[in-house]
C-alpha cells in the first residue's frame, strides 16, 4: 500500500472514538481525518484533523472528499436499534442514504477510495434465525428498522463489490462494551451502564429481564477485528457480506455476578421495557468460524477479563 489517508465518518460515536485513536497510532495523526455532525470532547480529537459532516449532506461530503482524497473510508454513522425505533423514517434515511453516498463515491471513475469499511450487527438476524451457534448463512428476518437497514446494507456492499469492484469490508458486531465513550442508543447498552452504576454505588435497574442472553464483545477485541479485516489481503476476504463475529455471550445476571466478584454489595433489579422485545429477536451465541478461518479472528477477552478491565478503567471517574 502507498501513503494511506483515512476518513472516519461517525467518528464521535462509541466505536469511532476508539478507531480514531487506533488508526492515528498506526498511520499518524495527520493521515486520519475524523468527521461527525458534532466533535467529541475526547482529547484524541485534538490530535489531528476534524471535519463537521452530516453524511446526508452530499455537497459537504463531496467537498471533504475532494480536499482530503481518502484512500480508506470507515463509515460508521447510523442510528442504533433502540434510537432508530423512536424515529424509523429518519433512521432508514440516515442508515441507507448515508451508505449510498459512500458507496457511490467509491465506485466513481478516478475515486481516491480504495477500501470501505461499514459495520453490520447481530440486529440483521431475526426471530427465525437459530439463536444458538447462529450460522453465517441462514434465515434473516430482522424486525427493527435498524436491523432491516443492516441486512439491506450487507446485500448492497456485496452488490457494489460484485458489480463495481468496490473493496468493501464488514463485520456483524455483537453488543460492544467499552469505557472510553458513552454508548448511544443500543439494546445491548445496559452492559456498559451496569459498570458505571456499580462504581457509583447505585443499584442497576436493567431494562432487559433475567435470562436474556446476548452476544457481546469487548472494545479492544472489536477494534482489533475491525483493523484485521480492513488490513487483510483482499484474497482472504472470501465473503463480501458482513462476517459473523463473536466474543462472549451472557445474560444480565451473569454480568452482575462478575461485577460482584469485585464489588460484593452490587445489586441489580429488572424492569424490562420495549428493548426486551428487540433483544428477544436476536441471537444468543454466534458461530464466527468463517472469520476465524478466512482472516484469523480470535478474541482475547472473556467476561471475567472484561469486567476486571472495565472496572479498573472506569473507577477513577467516580473516586
Ligand atoms: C444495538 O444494541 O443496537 C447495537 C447492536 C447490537 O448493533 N449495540
Amino acid at each position: 500500500m502507498g501513503k494511506e489517508k483515512i476518513l472516519i465518518i461517525g467518528a464521535s460515536g462509541q466505536l469511532g472514538t476508539e478507531l480514531v485513536e487506533a488508526l492515528r497510532n498506526i498511520y499518524g495523526a495527520s493521515s486520519v481525518v475524523a468527521s461527525d455532525i458534532r466533535k467529541s470532547d475526547n482529547p484524541v480529537f485534538e490530535t489531528g484533523p476534524f471535519e463537521t459532516l452530516d453524511i446526508l449532506d452530499l455537497a459537504k461530503w463531496k467537498d471533504i472528499l475532494q480536499r482530503h482524497q481518502p484512500t480508506q473510508v470507515y463509515h460508521l454513522a447510523a442510528l442504533l436499534s433502540a434510537t432508530a425505533e423512536q424515529n424509523p423514517e429518519f433512521a432508514w434515511k440516515l442508515n441507507m442514504q448515508g451508505l449510498f453516498h459512500v458507496l457511490d463515491a467509491a465506485r466513481e471513475e478516478g475515486s481516491s477510495i480504495g477500501r470501505v469499511y461499514w459495520p453490520s450487527s447481530i440486529a440483521a438476524f431475526g426471530p427465525n434465525t437459530p439463536r444458538f451457534e447462529t450460522p453465517q448463512y441462514g434465515p434473516m428476518d430482522p424486525t427493527t428498522v435498524y436491523g432491516i437497514s443492516k441486512y439491506a446494507g450487507e446485500l448492497y456492499i456485496q452488490y457494489y463489490f460484485q458489480r463495481y469492484g468496490v473493496d468493501t469490508r464488514s463485520l456483524r458486531y455483537p453488543g460492544l462494551i467499552g469505557h472510553k465513550s458513552d454508548p448511544g442508543g443500543g439494546t445491548t447498552d445496559y452492559a456498559v451502564g451496569i459498570y458505571h452504576d456499580a462504581l457509583k454505588g447505585e443499584v442497576h435497574d436493567c431494562f432487559l429481564k433475567e435470562g436474556t442472553i446476548l452476544p457481546m464483545l469487548y472494545m479492544p477485541d472489536a477494534v482489533k477485528a475491525t483493523l484485521d479485516v480492513m488490513h487483510a489481503d483482499p484474497e482472504k476476504i472470501k465473503m463480501r457480506m458482513s462476517y459473523n463475529l463473536a466474543g462472549m455471550s451472557f445474560a444480565p445476571e451473569e454480568i452482575a455476578d462478575s461485577i460482584k466478584e469485585h464489588i460484593p454489595d452490587f445489586q441489580i433489579t429488572y424492569n424490562p421495557d420495549y428493548r426486551q422485545a428487540i433483544a428477544d429477536t436476536w441471537p444468543a451465541v454466534i458461530d464466527d468460524s468463517l472469520a476465524r478461518e478466512h482472516w484469523g479472528w480470535k478474541p482475547a477477552y472473556d467476561l471475567a477479563a472484561m469486567t476486571k478491565d472495565m472496572l479498573e478503567n472506569i473507577a477513577p471517574r467516580y473516586s
